[in-house]
């Protein structure tokens, strides 16, 4: 039997269902999302991501999950992901040079489409949070690999706060919102992650042809100029978070006048 096809402004009518389908039905992505799949529950998108990077899924692909039972954020914390939220993960390719930018690229992704589907100012707190109202709503988890001598991959993961309640979050312990608590409202999960995903691509788009989106996410952070302490291992120290430099790496002016260079993935930031 043939089903007409999806009409997207009618989706946003029905509700809040996500599937590859609805996601990529004219999606204007050219390459994040490219293929999507959708699975109702997984371990950890990251985990599926890099599994289907080495098994040789094309550059784009994006896992979703409607909820995550084993999901990580970085130095192996756990991430809670019950249903309501947003887990997703994209698999890039992206050159060596580009490391550093994919962080700068997902959370103003994530920032952009927060102020564009929930309409809420978001910020980003150095070097992977997006905050609304000062409490953390998005955590991103980069992770990169090898599949062979000549790809290099990243899975970009993405988990974001949508439609759960303060119960829901009541076992964590950062101060953390999620948009239903902030808007007062459903928030459409597939809204956000079509967009999302579009916004990611033209951003990938735009610092693989050679732009900088430094300046527009230095922009957004909170941290800057603001009291923090920096924690690496065992070893902690405390400053005024100054600026950050050309790759994202924060410069933190110690206490006793030093400035020292803090590089995202090795430290926790309380500010
Ligand atoms: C992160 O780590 O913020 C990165 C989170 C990345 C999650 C995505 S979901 C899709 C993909 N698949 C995965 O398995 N991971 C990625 P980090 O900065 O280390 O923050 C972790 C800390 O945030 C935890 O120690 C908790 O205190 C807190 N936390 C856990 N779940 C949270 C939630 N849902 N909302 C806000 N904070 C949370």
């Amino acid at each position: 039997m043939l089903f007409p096809p999806l009409c997207y402004s009618k989706i946003l009518m029905t509700e809040d269902i996500l599937s590859a389908e609805l996601i990529t039905d004219g999606l204007a992505a050219r390459l994040v999302g490219r293929r999507v799949l959708y699975y109702p529950e997984v371990t950890s998108t990251n985990e599926i991501a890099k599994t289907e990077a080495q098994a040789g899924t094309p550059e784009g692909t994006v896992i979703v999950a409607g909820r995550q039972t084993r999901g990580r954020g970085r130095l192996d914390r756990s991430w809670l992901t019950p249903e309501g939220n947003i887990a997703l993960s994209a698999v890039l390719f992206p050159d060596e040079t580009l490391l550093r930018s994919l962080i700068m690229m997902a959370s103003l992704s994530v920032a952009d489409t927060i102020e564009t589907v929930a309409g809420l100012p978001a910020q980003i707190k150095w070097p992977n949070d997006v905050l609304v109202n000062g409490k953390k709503v998005c955590g991103i988890l980069i992770e990169t690999g090898v599949r062979s001598e000549t790809v290099r991959f990243a899975a970009i993961g993405i988990g974001m706060n949508v439609n759960i309640g303060q119960e829901e979050l009541s076992g964590v312990r950062t101060d953390a919102t999620s948009l239903f608590l902030e808007t007062g409202g459903r928030v459409s999960r597939l809204r956000l992650v079509r967009e999302l995903l579009e916004d990611m691509d033209n951003l990938y788009a735009s610092i693989v042809s050679g732009g900088s989106v430094l300046e527009e996410w230095r922009d957004r952070l909170v941290t800057l100029g603001q009291e923090v302490r920096v924690t690496e291992g065992d070893a902690a120290f405390e400053g005024i978070a100054e600026s950050v430099d050309r790759d994202g790496s924060l410069m933190v002016r110690r206490h006793d006048g030093r400035l020292t260079r803090v590089v995202a993935g090795d430290v926790t930031l309380r500010v």
